[in-house]
């Protein structure tokens, strides 16, 4: 193909130049999992403790309960002093975190009925613990200590054997980490670089999601050098997806995807920012990417919620990847399972409005209010409802349409012109017809 004989340069300029593989932004719904030591304390402050978005991340509990100057460190060290005692170091969890229960075929299940088209898990996050055997990280990782199992390897395996793409999530910085703390070029040399090479060639993921990114800029990361590596040599070079986080000036300028977090990106909102490259919101269904046990049904987002949100970032041309947190033991929260199998039986209907679509670039701007939104596929135009319509919806520019249909509904659609628009008649389903209770598609051919 004309993408392998293109060699990149070690530089933004040239790496920028590569194209989003199309499968990415085709894929739209992803399924994110963090997953690691601090999945054994599982603990952090919640919405409900009056903590801003950063404060609820249980995934940070090593960081929070040693740093005096975090806001929450108060918080952190009663609970930790108090359940497992001052004299218990996070170090000690490696031998708790034991994946007994874990079935990497059922957990693919689980994500092939949510309609999710790839997976992204935490290879390694910033406390450094890896999920598969790197021989960087001796003694502080899944094969030496713990499950004593190639949890990352297996998962992989399981999830590709189901058809769906799935890559790995990977922390350039880790907060303890001696070599990083005493000598940063170092550590990027002789322990980053070869694990991020190790992952890419022992498992050939889809997607390389980077973290971590804004201690260093990414010259000191050396990012752009790995990435021509990538781009040009290594056995992934055509199909791998990237995303921004590869330097502290790199987040929503360079690499592949965008990425936004909660709707933020770094300390901004993502309101009103149109990307000049494909894009990806992640967050997690309560408030949390780490599983947190002091969480509770109402931290919780519902399946309406989520398939609101989903809706809402594919009108914008976005993708979502929405975090799930295992258990210590390898359990996907039995909450977690009922809100994919929502999204799924949802998508399994209402899919096409959804999958390989792109935003209509004649549709009225989305606000917190909307409830009606568009997505468009070759001449195909989609309205999606947040709110089943009462009255008829007016579509400004569009004069007219062959079929249009509400998907999962048999009977008959009314249609008629309006002004420069189309006016479309909601039709009067019956509870036991109705293809939906949380949102509606209408499907017009050829407009
Ligand atoms: C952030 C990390 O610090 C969080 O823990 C989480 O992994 C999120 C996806 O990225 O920047």
């Amino acid at each position: 193909s004309s993408l392998a004989q293109t060699r990149y340069e070690p530089t933004w300029q040239s790496i920028d130049s590569r194209p989003v593989p199309k499968w990415f932004e085709d894929a739209k719904f992803g399924i994110f999992i963090h997953w690691g030591l601090f999945s054994v304390p599982a603990w952090g402050p919640t919405e409900r403790d009056g903590v801003g978005i950063y404060d609820r991340y249980a995934e940070w509990y090593w960081r929070k309960l040693t740093d005096p100057n975090a806001k929450t460190y108060p918080l952190f060290t009663k609970f930790h002093n108090s359940v497992y005692g001052e004299d218990v170091k996070y170090q000690d969890f490696a031998s708790q975190f034991k994946a007994e229960l874990f079935n990497p075929t059922e957990w693919a299940d689980v994500f092939r009925q949510s309609g999710a088209k790839y997976v992204v898990l935490t290879s390694k996050h910033h406390e450094g613990f890896t999920l598969w055997p790197s021989a960087q990280a001796w003694n502080w990782n899944v094969m030496d200590v713990g499950p004593h199992r190639d949890l990352a390897g297996d998962l992989i395996k399981a999830v590709k054997d189901k058809g769906l793409r799935m890559g790995y999530y990977y922390s350039l910085y880790e907060w303890f980490n001696p070599l990083y703390q005493a000598d940063v070029n170092a550590y990027v040399d002789n322990h980053m670089i070869p694990q991020m090479k190790d992952l890419v060639t022992r498992y050939k993921p889809d997607i390389l999601w980077t973290d971590g990114e804004w201690d260093h800029p990414s010259d000191v990361w050396r990012s752009t050098q790995f990435l021509s590596w990538l781009y040009n040599d290594s056995p992934i070079k055509n199909d791998v997806v990237i995303n921004d986080r590869w330097g502290k000036e790199t987040r929503g300028k360079h690499g592949g995807f965008f990425t936004t977090e909660y709707d933020l990106v770094h300390e901004g909102t993502s309101e009103g920012v149109k990307f000049a490259r494909p894009w990806e919101e992640c967050r997690g269904i309560g408030g949390s990417f780490g599983f947190n046990r002091k969480e509770n049904l109402a931290d919780y987002s519902t399946s309406k919620q989520l398939i609101d949100v989903l809706i809402d970032k594919v009108a914008r041309g976005g993708n979502l990847l929405l975090n799930i947190g295992p258990t210590a033991d390898g359990r996907i929260p039995v909450i977690m399972q009922q809100r994919l199998k929502d999204i799924g039986d949802w998508l399994s209907v209402n899919g096409e409005a959804i999958y390989e679509t792109r935003e209509w670039d004649k549709a009225p701007a989305i606000g917190k209010s909307t409830t009606t939104y568009f997505t468009r596929k070759g001449n195909d135009l989609y309205l999606l409802c947040t709110k089943w319509p009462e009255q008829p919806v007016v579509i400004s520019g569009v004069r007219k349409a062959g079929k249009v249909t509400l998907l999962g509904y048999k009977g008959a659609v009314t249609t008629a012109a309006r002004g420069n628009g189309l006016s479309i008649t909601p039709p009067a389903v019956s509870p036991s017809a109705n293809p939906s209770q949380y949102a509606w598609v209408f499907k017009l051919e050829g407009a």
